[in-house]
Order: C-alpha cells, then sequence, then structure tokens
C-alpha cells in the first residue's frame, strides 16, 4: 500500500485497512505455522463473533482526551521491556510521554552503563575485565508485590539471549543485580511471587520465577547433540533478595510466559512445544500442549529433602518435575493441564481465581481455575483437564489477557490485529451450556498485530479498569515514515465504559514485548545520592590527586558546576589509569558528565554519585576530559587536561 504522506491524515483515502491486513501483513506471515493456526480456527477470517460487533476505529477515536497539560504529571508510570535493546523504557500515561530508558543488557554511553567499573561488576566481565556479554533481550518486566499489589521496590527483568535475570531499584530506575541462570536457554517469561506458600507472614515477593523456553542437552557439554528428545528446560526460582538461583525443576516440555498465583502457592506456565520438537514443524505438530502448574512448597520440600539432581557443575539443586515422576498427584510437584494447540500468554486475574492460558494457534482462551488446580494437588480432582473451566472462542491469534476490576478480560488478538473484551464468568456459564451467556463484549480494531497488552494496575489486586495499552509489533502506516525498520505502537485504549475507545497511538522504538502500568503514586524515587553509598567517593576536593603505584594509577576528582576539582593532570604512557569522580553538587537535576577523547570513556555522575572507570593510557599526548551533561553556563569551559607522557 502506497500513502501520501504529504496529505494531512484526515485527508488520506480510506487505507482500507482490512484489505491492507489481507496482503502485505500476511505476506510476511505466510508459513507452515500460519497455515496451520488458520485451519485449526472455526471461523472466519472476517467475520466477527456471534456475540460480538466490530467497533470502526473511526467511530471511537477521541483524539484529546488523553493529552496531558504543560506542567501537569501523569496519572501512571509505563515500564516497558526494550526487547532486544536490552534495556528498559518508562513513559508516562496517558500522555505516552517517554522519561527514562534504563540501560540494563545493554551498553549506553549516555550514563556510561558497560564502561564505569561498578555497571561492568553488575553486567559480568571476563577473566581480562571486558565484559561477558554485549547484548540482551528484555522480555517481561514486572515489579515486586506486598500484599497483593506493587510495593515500588524492584522491578524484575529478564534477558532471553544469555538466560539473565535482572533487578531494577525502583527508587533511583537502575540495574542494581544481574544473575545467569545455570543450564537454560530461552529464558522467556518471569514473574515474581507475590506471598510466601506456606508462612502467611511473608505477604511480599521473595522469589522470582523464569521460565526457559528452549530445550537442550543436560549438561549441554557436546554429548547427546543428536538427541533431541532427550534436550529438557528448566523452571528456575531466584531469590529476590540475594538474586541468587534456590532451585530448578526439570520438566516435560518447554516453558514460555509465567505466571504466580495471588495466595504464593502455584506458579505456571505455558507450553506450545510438549512435542519437545527440535524443529519448526514438529512443534506444531500436536492438537494439545499444555499450562503447567508448580507446587512452590511442595518443590521447596523436594529440595530441603535432598530429592535433587545437579547437572554440569552448577550448584542450583534439580527437582524431577516430569509427568512420569509426577504420577500420584497427592505428591506430585507439577501439574500439566491440557490447552489446546500452541497457547502463548498465561494471565491471572485480579480477583486469584482464575488463569487465562491463550490459544495463539486455537482461537480459544482457557480458563483455568485456581481453586481446582489446588485441588487436583490434594487429590479431589482427577484429570488435570478438570480444572478448565471456561474455552471461550474468542477470535484468531489470540495471546495476552489483561484484566479489570469488573471481571471483564482483554485479549490480544495477533492474527485479527484486534483487542477483545470478554466477560469471564459469562464464559464459565457458557462452558456449562448456557446459551443465553453473552461471552464476547467488544472488540476494537488495533495497528497492526498486537502482542502483549495489559491494563492498568491489571496484575495485582488493585486492578482499575481505566486503561489497555496494546502492545502491537507492526506500525505500518501510523507515523511518518523512517526507512525500512519501523517503530512500533503502543496503542492507548479507555476500557472504563462498556465500549472501548482507542484514544491514541504512542510510537514506540523497537521493540517492547510486555509493559505494566502502575500508578504514580506507588513509585518513590530518590534524586540525590548520599556519599557515604559508595566506599570509593572522594568526599573533599583536597582528596583530588594522582596516586601511584607501579604501573597502576588512580586519580581521584571531584565535580561541582562549573569545574572538575583537577584542571589537569599527568600520567605515564604504559599506564594503567583507574579515574574516581565523584560529584560533589546536591541540587537536584545536577548531572555531570566526564568524556575522554580517543580512550572511550563516557559517564555520567548524578549528584552525590561516585563512579570509577579503567583503561590503558597508550598513546601519548593531550587529551581534553569534559563533561558531556549540560550542567552550567560555563559548562562548555568545564573541562580537566589529560597529559600522557611518552
Ligand atoms: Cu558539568
Amino acid at each position: 500500500m502506497s500513502q501520501d504522506h504529504t496529505k494531512p491524515l484526515d485527508a488520506q483515502p480510506d487505507p482500507g485497512r482490512r484489505k491492507f491486513l489481507n496482503t502485505a501483513a500476511f505476506a510476511g506471515l505466510a508459513g507452515a505455522g500460519l497455515s496451520v493456526g488458520l485451519s485449526a480456527c472455526k471461523q472466519e477470517q472476517q467475520a466477527p463473533a456471534a456475540t460480538g460487533t466490530v467497533t470502526p476505529a473511526s467511530a471511537v477515536q477521541e483524539a484529546g482526551h488523553h493529552e496531558v497539560a504543560p506542567g501537569q504529571l501523569d496519572d501512571y508510570y509505563s515500564f516497558s521491556s526494550g526487547g532486544h535493546s536490552g534495556n528498559v523504557r518508562i513513559y508516562g500515561l496517558p500522555s505516552g510521554r517517554e522519561i527514562k530508558c534504563i540501560p540494563v543488557f545493554n551498553t549506553d554511553c549516555l550514563v556510561g552503563w558497560g564502561i564505569t567499573n561498578e555497571s561492568k561488576a553488575i553486567i559480568g566481565t571476563k577473566p581480562d575485565g571486558s565484559l561477558k556479554y554485549q547484548t540482551g533481550d528484555t522480555h517481561h518486566v514486572h515489579p515486586s508485590y506486598t500484599d497483593g499489589t506493587y510495593d515500588g521496590k524492584y522491578l524484575f527483568v529478564n534477558d532471553k539471549i544469555h538466560g539473565r535475570l535482572a533487578r531494577v531499584r525502583l527508587d533511583t530506575m537502575e540495574t542494581d543485580k544481574i544473575t545467569e541462570l545455570p543450564n537454560i536457554q530461552g529464558f522467556h517469561g518471569t514473574f515474581p511471587d507475590k506471598r510466601d506458600p506456606v508462612d502467611a507472614s511473608i505477604n511480599h515477593t521473595t522469589r522470582v520465577f523464569c521460565g526457559a523456553e528452549f530445550s537442550i542437552p543436560l549438561p549441554n557439554d557436546g554429548a547427546g547433540m543428536d538427541k533431541g528428545e532427550e534436550y529438557r528446560s528448566l523452571f528456575s526460582c531466584v531469590d529476590a533478595e540475594s538474586m541468587e538461583v534456590r532451585w530448578q525443576v526439570l520438566i516435560d516440555g518447554n516453558c514460555d510466559l509465567v505466571a504466580s498465583s495471588y495466595d504464593g502457592k502455584l506458579a505456571a506456565t505455558n507450553q506450545y512445544n510438549t512435542e519437545m520438537g527440535v524443529h519448526y514443524e514438529n512443534m506444531m505438530s500436536a492438537e494439545w500442549d499444555a499450562c503447567l502448574f508448580f507446587n512452590v512448597a511442595r518443590i521447596e520440600e523436594a529440595v530441603k529433602a535432598g530429592k535433587v539432581s545437579y547437572y554440569g557443575g552448577s550448584k542450583v539443586p534439580v527437582v524431577d518435575g516430569r509427568k512420569e515422576a509426577n504420577a500420584d498427584p497427592k505428591t506430585a510437584l507439577t501439574c500439566y493441564v491440557p490447552i489446546p494447540k500452541n497457547p502463548h500468554g498465561v494471565n491471572i486475574s485480579p480477583d486469584g481465581k482464575y488463569y487465562a492460558c491463550s490459544g495463539k494457534l486455537s482461537p480459544t482462551a482457557t480458563v483455568i481455575a485456581h481453586e481446582l488446580v489446588l485441588k487436583w494437588f490434594d487429590g479431589e480432582v482427577k484429570e488435570p483437564r478438570e480444572t478448565v473451566v471456561a474455552e471461550p472462542e474468542i477470535g484468531l491469534g489470540p495471546l495476552h489477557t489483561g484484566f479489570d476490576n469488573k471481571g471483564n478480560a482483554y485479549t490480544t488478538l495477533f492474527l485479527d490485529s484486534q483487542i477483545v473484551k470478554w466477560n469471564v464468568e459469562a464464559a464459565i456459564k457458557a462452558y456449562k451450556g448456557d446459551k443465553t451467556a453473552t461471552v464476547v463484549l467488544d472488540r476494537i480494531d488495533v495497528h497492526y498485530q498486537p502482542g502483549h497488552g495489559f491494563t492498568s494496575m491489571g496484575e495485582t489486586k488493585d486492578s482499575d479498569g481505566k486503561y489497555f495499552i496494546s502492545d502491537n509489533k507492526f506500525s505500518k502506516d501510523r507515523f511518518l515514515p523512517v526507512g525500512p525498520l519501523h517503530a512500533e505502537t503502543a496503542q492507548l485504549i479507555d476500557i472504563s465504559g462498556d465500549k472501548m475507545k482507542l484514544l491514541s497511538d504512542h510510537s514506540v522504538l523497537s521493540e517492547p514485548h510486555d509493559s505494566i502500568v502502575i500508578r504514580r503514586d506507588i513509585i518513590k524515587t530518590r534524586q540525590v545520592y548520599n556519599l557515604d553509598e559508595f566506599p570509593n567517593a572522594v568526599k573533599d576536593p583536597k582528596e583530588s590527586g594522582v596516586f601511584r603505584e607501579g604501573k597502576k594509577v588512580t586519580v581521584k576528582l571531584t565535580s561541582q558546576a562549573p569545574a572538575y576539582s583537577l584542571r589537569e593532570f599527568t600520567v605515564k604512557k604504559g599506564d594503567e589509569v583507574t579515574i574516581i569522580l565523584t560529584n560533589l553538587d546536591k541540587v537536584e537535576d545536577l548531572t555531570h558528565g566526564f568524556a575522554i577523547p580517543k580512550h572511550d570513556i563516557n559517564f555520567l555522575v548524578n549528584p552525590q554519585e561516585t563512579k570509577s572507570v579503567t583503561f590503558k593510557a597508550d598513546t601519548p599526548g593531550v587529551y581534553w576530559c569534559y563533561c558531556t551533561h549540560f550542567c552550567h553556563a560555563l559548562h562548555l569551559e568545564m573541562r580537566s587536561r589529560m597529559i600522557v607522557e611518552a
């Protein structure tokens, strides 16, 4: 489709969205997966479900209602994973104004992440001091909980590429720990627990669950690589405070997305490859996959009792969660609930009662009752499938579900490019045979192909039913063209009324996977550090100077706008130079930078913060170290002359 971008949008001819979707978008999706998916669906591509109608986007657009006036603050923070940018982004809602990008697994020369010694120690280094990994793929962002809602303490985010879990402190919005999970690949879904399964006094997050999507030989040491049927994936539990891996579970099939129950008793992951296929085609051969539940208390009892194995030199205990080893529900660690074909996404309702596990290649969402899964573990429910209480047909390519505070669910439909609103209790009634139950309440077009969707506060018991964000994988014609790589869209939808209303398109840089929307009053940030938090702080300009121990030289200096404490410093060719810089400015927003030409050094020091860098001075000459972050009318004069003697 070609569009005349010189005309105002309202003068554009009707872009024929449906026609467009059926050509350009589907061309890129053609393949075994899609054809399998479509053939598995009972609905016609264009036909609205009998119980719902398509609301034309033009009829519900209310541009302007979401705007936040100059000087006004947004009502919500949205934390969004940056995908293969390896970072986390923060934007305000409803404005969509981007306010921060937190480097996590990536390197970032704005703040010096991956450049300073402190950040390198968090990311992890090789024996030679260089970064172990320079890439990352953040997928899911989930904050810590207290009493079923966000407590504003931590944000956890995963790296799918290298199997790492990172923790971001929400007071400074900086990454403070990164843990690499042993013996896994493709760490996709993650979710913190919400309380302890046994100790009622612990009603906050102490564990983070991590699902591995790709099965690998165990150990992955070059043996057994041709025995694909023996590849396995592990489900991991990380301690939220120490960030040490507590335990892992050996499973059949794979893990995809992860959810945790409000009572702390269960963790769940949807499984799309119960076939355990190692090739694409094999991963879609079975009509049924599963939603896998983990009995957290029993797993921890088994670990305590020493019923564990160890793999590949790892000291993390691994319990056996495979089907065969867990045939008796009364002692089982795991429960595999059958779900139609290749589900993607599992989300728990804010009342803690139901899990919605979406179909992806089936046009259904499967609703599983939490109470019935517990009863299965008690031996009171015979078959795992009996825990399913509803399975409404909601549209094509259902992926992720958000919930409001009125018992409604909102699921992204990737192939239909829609959000469908459906009622959980009505779906349960319909499943029991009530033909009068109206399950699907509304549909709205999104632009285009939504992946994750989420409601404001929707993953807490305080879900407020105000907004839904649709993170769309393709933006196509929604923004000014910028060459082959397009932005994506985060579309803001008002869900407070009966009908969903599209409020705005926010462009998002590639490529967010998941986000969460938090009320602003929950987040309490700090604007200024404390000098004592940094053992290497240069607390007084008088402590500045050049300190030599053989070829190792430490340069200590401070910054106070608009000058560094050292106007110049001298080192020798071949020295290993460590610069320690403390920003003595106490004023909020008075951040300084420090860049050294030709030495690949650039980092920031926030008020009262200390950072250090280490590099080799190997070329004699004069190098003007300068402040990169505008700080003062005399910012340009803020420099220090590094002299490297031959
Ligand atoms: Cu400055």
